[in-house]
């Protein structure tokens, strides 16, 4: 007997897989606007420091399979086929969908593959995926807003904190401090009541709590190079703040608002905040992020079990 065919649209941001792919990525976040050649000639430079380029295209392809695979093992009587529609890159969301559409499916759930909801990001690659699901005529799609507060995906970075708090030397323990962050975005977001904040205050809420952690700040970070302002504090600010008010001296970030080793990772917090932990001569730490550690695929798959028991 074939199985009802489910259909799982992964979306993700996306990232250049080789060099020549750094300018039109580039310029689809710029919305079809090419950076100038500073401007471009900047990212390429933050993706050498990183290793030419990002691992996130693997990565990101690893978690989709992951989460298929174990979708399938939970529901064996259902077949869940993935695809992967990306933001700002091929295979674009419109194209996923596309495709799912042709290989005879019609019903589909979607994940965004980042924690925390907003207008600028999980809206709307939500409403890219469903606006082509209508183009298509006979596709539903019943999409997720967020999952920050999942008890599973707040379980794994308890368990990694407490690993990093493990390794800090015992003197240095009172004067650690734990930085959660997520992707600045335009402060005019916050005039709309967007609850992007608010879910990253209780992610790191959540996390702190069940880790016994009682020093901990929120903090942003990655901010976009246009005048206008960005939320923040910016996470290098605040560890300058941190050190020179509360005196702490061994930093420990979490960028809580990302999912995997890429450039906001692995540049903006391995890099850019290691410079000013080392200028102030403080200790830097940074848990693991989750990419395919088995319980965050787990997390996921409880998120999208969720959604299948309430729309099906
Ligand atoms: O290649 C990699 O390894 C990194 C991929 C990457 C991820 C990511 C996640 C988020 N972004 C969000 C918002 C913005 C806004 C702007 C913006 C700009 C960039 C640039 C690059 C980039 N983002 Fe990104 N982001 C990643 C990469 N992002 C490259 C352009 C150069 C730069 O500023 O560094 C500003 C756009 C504009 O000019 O208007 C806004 C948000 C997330 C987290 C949620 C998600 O994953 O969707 C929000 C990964």
């Amino acid at each position: 007997m074939t199985k009802p065919k489910v259909g799982l649209l992964v979306m993700a941001y996306g990232t250049p897989r080789k060099p020549e792919e750094i300018e039109p990525y580039y310029t689809h976040i710029r919305r079809g606007k090419k950076p100038p050649t500073e401007l471009l000639d900047d990212l390429k430079h933050r993706y050498e420091m990183i290793g030419g380029i990002s691992p996130l295209a693997r990565i990101t392809e690893e978690q989709q399979k992951a989460l298929e695979q174990s979708l399938n093992d939970r529901f064996p009587q259902l077949q869940f086929q993935s695809y992967l529609g990306l933001k700002h890159i091929d295979p674009f969301i419109e194209d996923a969908v596309q495709q799912m559409h042709n290989d005879g499916i019609e019903h589909a759930i979607s994940l965004v593959l980042a924690p925390h909801y907003s207008t600028f990001s999980v809206k709307s690659y939500n409403g890219r995926a469903q606006e082509a699901a209508k183009q298509t005529g006979n596709l539903t799609i019943h999409t997720i807003d967020s999952w920050h507060d999942h008890p599973k995906f707040i379980q794994y970075w308890v368990e990694k904190l407490k690993h990093t708090f493990s390794t800090i030397p015992a003197v240095d323990q009172d004067k650690a401090v734990v930085i959660f962050s997520a992707h600045s975005l335009p402060e005019k977001i916050l005039q709309t009541g967007d609850p992007y904040p608010e879910q990253l205050a209780e992610s790191a809420r959540l996390i702190a709590e069940q880790a016994g952690i009682t020093q901990y700040a929120i903090g942003w970070q990655s901010a976009g190079n246009t005048p206008e302002p960005w939320i923040g504090p910016d996470v290098q600010d605040l560890t300058r703040n941190l050190y020179h008010d509360k005196g702490y001296t061994s930093f420990i970030y979490c960028p809580i608002g990302f999912i995997s080793n890429h450039l906001e990772v692995l540049y903006d917090n391995d890099y850019e905040c290691k410079v000013v932990t080392d200028e102030l001569g403080a200790h830097y730490y940074r848990p693991d992020m989750p990419n395919t550690n088995p319980l965050f695929i787990e997390a996921l798959t409880d998120i999208v079990a969720n959604r299948l028991t309430e729309s099906f």
